[in-house]
């Protein structure tokens, strides 16, 4: 028999992981658990600090989010990392890959600790998310996760994009703070610019400052932040993205990130964006749900002896495709209430 989802959350609450790993299975499967699960943890969150952070695959995100989170377990937090693969089963090798990679990063004197279960608490929670197996996708699956991560008390919660696509763009900026890592040498502003990248970013890290080329691109991105302030394109937000060199892999500047994080949410709390974005936050899981659900019902509607009837008279020029989905979408938005 499974155990129940009340338990298992009780159960995550006190710090045990093996639940919370389980807990997130059924929010990666999606259905009615993963909708008991939502409404069972919605009080508990909305305290923590989230973190979006994107940027072309091989920018160094893994390893700058690794190092992060180790220095921040070590320093007494308790971050968590949810790394998004929009993608398929194709993938899941190289997240898998950066899972272990970042497993395996000391978690500071925790992790040194004899008492290896003390040790696995304070290390960072680390798991990847892809869309198999859930029918709503990343849009339904990412925003759980994220709430159910701060309601058992991960802080930040630390979502990392596999590429610079729109479901990333998307994920990124539901975040309270949006990073956008660049590196040199790869037409990187260019593409960020196109991308929209321009506009949600809060903080831009310029990475593999060690290779030749970084100074450019800080350059390249001043300027763009330059243009983008003229034409009154930040103004909604009232802030200028800082832009922080780093060397990941050589854990250069991981701490300049964190503390220029730390300051945007500060400035997030001074000017109330802090719940707007929560609340942007909560509308966008909101829409993707009905959108789902709106899905589903068009899909049987489709399937439907009625549905197809419609549909079948287009077929003899009887009846033109705008009249036809006209039709379909009276009887999906006019549905009559059930009768309790
Ligand atoms: N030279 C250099 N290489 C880095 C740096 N950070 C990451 N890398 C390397 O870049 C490659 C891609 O890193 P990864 O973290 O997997 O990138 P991701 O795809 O954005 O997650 C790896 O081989 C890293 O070792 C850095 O600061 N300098
Ligand atoms: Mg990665």
């Amino acid at each position: 028999m499974t155990a129940n989802i009340s338990d298992l959350y009780a159960q995550a609450r006190k710090g045990e992981r093996r639940p919370l790993g389980r807990l997130l299975s059924i929010v990666e499967r999606g259905g009615p658990d993963a909708d008991e699960l939502s409404a069972l943890i919605h009080a508990d969150a909305g305290s923590a600090h989230i973190i979006g952070v994107t940027g072309s695959p091989g920018s160094g995100k893994s390893t700058l989010v690794g190092q992060l989170v180790s220095d921040l377990a070590a320093s007494g937090n308790k971050p968590a990392v949810l790394a998004v693969d929009p993608s398929s089963p194709l993938t899941g090798g190289a997240i898998l890959g950066d899972r272990v990679r970042i497993d395996r990063e000391p978690g500071g004197a925790a992790a040194r600790s004899a008492d290896r279960t003390t040790a696995q608490k304070h290390a960072p929670f680390v798991r990847s998310m892809a869309t198999r197996g859930h029918s709503g996708g990343l849009a339904l699956a990412v925003p759980l996760a994220v709430r159910l991560f701060d309601a058992v008390g991960y802080d930040p919660v630390i979502i990392e994009t596999v590429g610079v696509g729109q479901v990333e763009v998307d994920v990124v900026s539901a975040a309270d703070t949006a990073v956008v890592v660049m590196t040199p040498g790869m037409g990187d502003s260019v593409q960020a610019n196109k991308a929209g990248l321009l506009e949600v970013a809060d903080l831009f890290v310029v990475n593999k400052a060690d290779r030749p080329g970084a100074e450019d691109v800080r350059r390249d991105l001043d300027l763009m932040l330059d243009l983008s302030h003229m034409t009154g394109q930040e103004s909604s937000t009232g802030y200028r993205p800082p832009i922080v060199m780093a060397s990941a892999l050589h854990g250069d500047g991981t701490s300049n990130v964190w503390q220029a994080a730390v300051a945007h949410r500060g400035h997030l709390d001074a000017t109330e964006q802090r719940v707007s974005r929560r609340n942007y936050r909560l509308q966008t899981e909101i829409r993707a749900r009905v959108e789902h659900g709106l899905l589903l019902a068009a899909d049987a509607l489709f399937e439907s002896a009625h549905g197809r009837t419609v549909i079948s008279r287009t077929e003899h020029a009887d009846l033109a495709p705008n009249d036809a989905s006209q039709e379909l979408l009276n009887l999906l938005l006019n549905q009559p209430e059930e009768s309790p």
